[in-house]
């Protein structure tokens, strides 16, 4: 009995809203440092500023995907590296 209401009093506490904010003060210091990294003069992210940060992505991406860095994605590659990454989300959704 003592246990369930120690336990109780431990779950109130980790719910608490100040808690919940500092959870989603974190999610919007993420957010605020992405769009800080993606505005590189301070103007307000133009396109040409996205598109940078799309390429480098893609770049880590396809290299990512190259298996055996030959320059070329092989069948085999592509669907190894798209059956990690499915892996991958449905770990997370979990
Ligand atoms: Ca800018
Ligand atoms: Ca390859």
């Amino acid at each position: 009995m003592l246990l369930r209401s120690l336990i109780a009093i431990a779950v109130l506490l980790v719910m608490t809203p100040e808690n919940t904010a500092t959870a989603a003060g974190v999610t919007t210091n993420k957010l605020a440092n992405r769009f800080i990294a993606l505005d590189r003069n301070g103007d307000g992210v133009s396109f040409a500023e996205f598109m940078t940060m799309i390429e480098s992505r893609a770049r880590r991406e396809y290299k990512e995907m190259d298996g055996n860095g030959d320059g070329r994605v092989s069948r085999y590659e592509y669907k190894r590296f798209w059956s990690a990454r499915k892996a991958q989300y449905y770990r997370i959704k979990r």
